[in-house]
């Protein structure tokens, strides 16, 4: 202890056995290859607490020099969920009509998407990432490191969290996004980065039958 550099302090590992951290690995693969994109929702309520803990959850997530450069927003005013639904639905009428091209509007066919979002309104809770670019710090710019990394790390954590609080969501990106700057009245710093609907799946609620690429696909070990 009389040895810690100033500034640091000693780290506490987990120190799992082999045995524990093969069994480990494996269950986790096993329960996260059990999320899913959720676009039916229950209006089923969610305690604000719950929330709470996943957006602590998402910013243990690394970031460039440890800026954090995120800011969860948080939404349960019906209110608010409905003027979000409005503006979302207006750009995504557009994509859908002009703006994706029919390759897009192909690729989508699986998933039955149209510009019409009922969930917007249904899921108890939105979740607004922002990516904070910059910080004006004494009135000047002051560039935040790597934010676009950060903040999707940031967002996988919250991803994680929701599946592991029993809870699902849909990682939403009805564009262009800036509206939702507008409706939150953000500062100009922040940028919307994903809307998240987070709640409880609908009673009937069904996922297109997909299938994950195996780890041959994704992985090469040298
Ligand atoms: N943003 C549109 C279209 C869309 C695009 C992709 I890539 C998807 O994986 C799903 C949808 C929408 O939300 O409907």
């Amino acid at each position: 202890m009389a040895n810690t550099k100033d500034g640091f302090i000693p780290f506490e590992p987990l120190n799992f056995s082999e045995d524990e951290t093969r069994q480990r690995a494996k269950d986790f693969y096993e329960f996260m290859d059990r999320r899913r994109s959720l676009r039916v929702f229950s209006d089923k309520p969610v305690p604000k607490e719950v929330i709470k803990n996943l957006i602590r959850t998402a910013s243990t997530a690394p970031s460039g020099a440890h800026q954090q450069p995120w800011t969860f927003c948080a939404i349960s005013s019906a209110d608010i969920k409905s003027k979000i639904r409005e503006a979302a639905e207006k750009e995504e009428y557009e994509n859908y009509h002009g703006r994706m091209s029919d390759r897009w509007l192909k690729d989508l066919e699986p998933f039955g998407t149209n510009h019409i979002k009922p969930f917007l309104e249904i899921a108890p809770w939105l979740i607004v990432v922002m990516k904070r670019s910059y910080e004006i710090v004494d009135g000047e710019k002051k560039n935040n490191y790597y934010a676009t990394e950060s903040v999707g790390l940031a967002t996988g954590f919250l991803l994680a969290a929701i599946h592991n609080a029993g809870l699902v969501a849909l990682t939403h990106t009805p564009s262009p996004m800036n509206f939702l700057a507008k409706v939150l009245n953000r500062s100009e710093n922040e940028k919307p980065f994903l809307l998240i609907p987070v709640g409880y799946a609908a009673d009937d609620a069904e996922v297109p039958k997909l299938q994950r690429k195996g780890l041959k696909e994704v992985a090469v070990f040298h």
